[in-house]
């Protein structure tokens, strides 16, 4: 536990997208797949569960690194674009029928007590996705990666949404999915909530599985 003696109250909440408000994770997951196979290089489920959260270079370099190959600069932006082309493509399938389990009853139950809500996404593409799943009215601020210049695990999209929203960094609780966000949180001076196995997000102050059943009073009860 870090300790928030000093935060006093909560004043926002910053979800993550991929893989906490969504399952677009998965779309990430078959884009890189496609461009892996186009690129003849094996690449597993358990590749893609080190790509969460892990923004598009990076990301690409990973997944050379799984079979040691390099690529030149030009090779690695064409890469990159086509890998987005592929999960622009996949994301067009994206409805509010894919908001995750008790995502709408928590932003709803949030909203009531008059807890600011921010997405803090490292996605470019995060603003489509939010469009798509329509909750654009749910929410009082969008952070995309394209924002700021450094990604996580860096805090800088944390402190970006924190500002926008005019909450102190003590005052945020943040909920990620991903190892490098949780990283991100905890180095932005921010509550933190994991969703998933404690082997990727154990470092939180609070683990759940996802957010079903999860209420705003459970979330604003851990601070
Ligand atoms: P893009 P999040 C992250 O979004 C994804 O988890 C990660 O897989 C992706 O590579 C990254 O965004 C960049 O996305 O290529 O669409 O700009 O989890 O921070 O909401
Ligand atoms: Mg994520």
């Amino acid at each position: 536990m870090h300790d928030h003696s000093s935060a006093g109250q909560i004043l926002a909440v910053l979800f993550d997208l991929d893989g906490v408000l969504t399952d677009t994770a998965e779309y990430h997951y078959l884009a890189w797949k496609r461009l892996a196979d186009e690129l003849g290089i094996p690449f597993t489920r358990e590749d893609g569960d080190r790509l969460r959260g892990v923004s598009r270079r990076p990301a690409l370099e990973i997944i050379l690194g799984l079979s040691g190959r390099t690529g030149s600069e030009d090779e690695m932006q064409e890469w990159m674009t086509r890998k987005n082309a592929h999960y622009q493509e996949l994301i067009t399938r994206v409805t509010p029928a894919d908001l995750l389990p008790g995502v709408a009853t928590l932003l709803n139950g949030l909203r009531k007590r008059g807890i600011k809500i921010a997405v803090a996404s490292a996605s470019k593409n995060s603003p489509e996705v939010i469009r798509r799943l329509e909750i654009e009215d749910s929410i009082d601020q969008l952070v995309h990666g394209g924002m700021v210049e450094r990604q996580k695990p860096f805090p800088d999209l944390f402190l970006r949404a924190a500002r926008e929203l005019g909450a102190e960094p003590a005052a945020c609780i943040v909920v990620e999915d991903a190892a490098a966000g949780i990283e991100a949180a905890i180095a932005a001076g921010m509550v933190s909530v994991g969703l998933g196995p404690e082997e990727r997000v154990g470092k939180a102050d609070r683990v759940f599985a996802d957010l079903e059943g999860v209420t705003a009073d459970n979330l604003l009860g851990i601070a």
